[in-house]
């Protein structure tokens, strides 16, 4: 499928996703979402990327879901916007989370509405001194969706959750890190270029207990204490038989820095 909406690219191990309307920052459009679908079964197929990048093109990340698709603006027409989360932002969301490697998300500008919370679903968010969060939903009638209230109160408690929600108020990628929601925030000008480095430094790592890793910290919140020792001990029986974990075993002992192959 040729992209028209997205840039996808791969080297050094990492996939990159940059989201591409700019003119429209970024706005998921119906192509967008069949162009991302394409992009994450490429990553998912390939044995050789072992880390995503997502990020946007201009000024903004992602202004959420574009008001302009006829499904989104026709009053004529019943918009069910339920069918519209389960064919393509929940998809979307559950794909990031489970997929087995780390997902880097480098927020370039505003992130609106689908478009933070799809970037919060991300295994690490780092952001742009300029860039901004924003859970506008209701300010057009609508809630948080694309998995915000699963994600919100887990990052950031309860008050501010509900506050940021109904409110619709932008908070700046600074407060964004004081409060937990994102991992960091850097200048502008460098934020591609340490978003790459973070990617890479991954993708060089040991890919198979990064994908446990994030099993078992998704899992966490639901889980009493006895049940998360269970999936510990189920998870690290797993992480003990990769040959990384022996790499990384043998390389400790002789003081070197392990190559680890991601298996
Ligand atoms: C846009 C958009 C946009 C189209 C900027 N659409 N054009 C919804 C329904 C269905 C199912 C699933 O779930 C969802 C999830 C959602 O995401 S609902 C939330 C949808 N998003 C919004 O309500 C955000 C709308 N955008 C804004 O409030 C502002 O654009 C923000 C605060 C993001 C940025 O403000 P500014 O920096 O002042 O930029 P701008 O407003 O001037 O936007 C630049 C251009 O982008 C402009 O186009 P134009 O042709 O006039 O230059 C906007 O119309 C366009 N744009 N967001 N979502």
């Amino acid at each position: 499928m040729p992209y028209e909406t997205i840039l996808f690219d791969i080297s050094d191990r990492v996939a990159c996703i940059t989201l591409n309307r700019p003119e429209k920052l970024n706005a998921f459009t119906a192509r967008m979402h069949e162009e991302l679908h394409e992009a994450l079964k490429q990553v998912y197929a390939g044995d050789t990327v072992r880390a995503l990048l997502i990020t946007g093109n201009g000024r903004g990340f992602c202004a959420g879901q574009d008001l302009n698709e006829r499904a989104m603006s026709d009053g004529e027409a019943k918009v069910e916007l339920g069918s519209a989360l389960e064919k393509s932002y929940n998809p979307l969301v559950r794909g990031l989370r489970e997929l087995s490697m780390p997902v880097i998300c480098a927020v370039n500008g505003v992130a609106a509405g689908a478009g933070c919370n799809f970037a919060l679903a991300a295994d690490i968010v780092i952001a742009g001194r300029s860039a901004s969060f924003i859970e506008v939903f209701s300010r057009i009638g609508l809630i948080p969706d694309a998995g915000g209230t699963y994600a919100l109160p887990r990052l950031i408690g309860a008050a501010r959750a509900m506050a940021l929600s109904l409110l619709a108020e932008p908070i700046s990628a600074e407060q964004a890190v004081n409060w937990g929601l994102i991992w960091k925030c850097v200048d502008d000008d460098k934020l591609m270029s340490e978003a790459r480095e973070l990617a890479r430094r991954l993708a060089a790592g040991p890919t198979r207990a990064y994908g446990l890793i994030k099993q078992a910290l998704n899992a966490s919140p639901a889980n009493t204490l006895e049940q998360q020792l269970a999936l510990e001990a189920k998870l690290q029986r797993e992480a003990g038989r990769t040959a990384d974990f022996q790499e990384g075993v043998k390389a400790f002992l002789e003081k070197r820095t392990p190559r680890y192959q991601g298996r």
